[in-house]
């Protein structure tokens, strides 16, 4: 089993209830283990535009092939009303493969770790959140790219995300 981590955002809608749920779909794929949820993170679009965004990571363990997890969070992102009429437009969900256990796969359709996780603390807070001591490959420790999003304004939400049904 691998140790993979994913990205939730959401900045359209009812947005805690979109996370909520589509962490339950998350837990209901067959061999995906959802472990554990960071606290769900606020904040204003990097690079787009639109109302503020809420964005969570979750840890899960899986034996699906990266391909296979991809499409299946792209499967549970179409559930949810995902649509895509520009780069970086506002949506309903969206859900990124961010790290894959310490492997690298670089694919036009898929790229891991997310090329711009480091970059952006509306990742790296939830990441840091659910494993302070967490590297990834071709970066090294997470920890130390934080004060280059120093600028990026998050507020952490104190309710727990609560997903329907999943375990947790
Ligand atoms: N793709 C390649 N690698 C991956 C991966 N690791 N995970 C491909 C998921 N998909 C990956 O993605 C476009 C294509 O990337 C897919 O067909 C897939 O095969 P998409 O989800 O359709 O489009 P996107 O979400 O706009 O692209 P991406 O790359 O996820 O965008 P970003 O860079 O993540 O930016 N501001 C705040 N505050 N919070 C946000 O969540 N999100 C974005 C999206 C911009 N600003 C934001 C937020
Ligand atoms: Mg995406």
């Amino acid at each position: 089993m691998i140790a993979a981590y994913v990205g939730l955002g959401a900045n359209l809608g009812d947005l805690r209830h979109t996370l909520e749920t589509a962490l339950a779909d998350l837990a209901d794929v067959t061999s995906v283990q959802l472990e554990r949820v960071s606290s769900a993170w606020r904040s204003a679009p990097v690079d787009s535009d639109g109302p503020d965004y809420l964005n969570a990571v979750a840890r899960v363990r899986t034996d699906l092939p990266p391909l296979t997890l991809l499409a299946a969070l792209q499967a549970i992102e179409s559930r949810h009303g995902r649509e895509r009429p520009y780069r970086n437009a506002p949506r309903t969900l969206d859900l990124d493969l961010l790290l894959y256990g310490d492997q690298t796969v670089d694919l036009d359709r898929l790229s891991v770790p997310h090329p711009r996780l480091h970059q952006r603390a509306f990742v790296l807070r939830p990441l840091l959140e659910l494993d302070p001591a967490l590297s990834a490959p071709g970066l090294g420790l997470l920890a130390d790219f934080l004060s280059a999003t120093a600028d990026q304004v998050l507020q952490r939400e104190t309710l727990p995300l609560r997903p329907p049904h999943a375990g947790l």
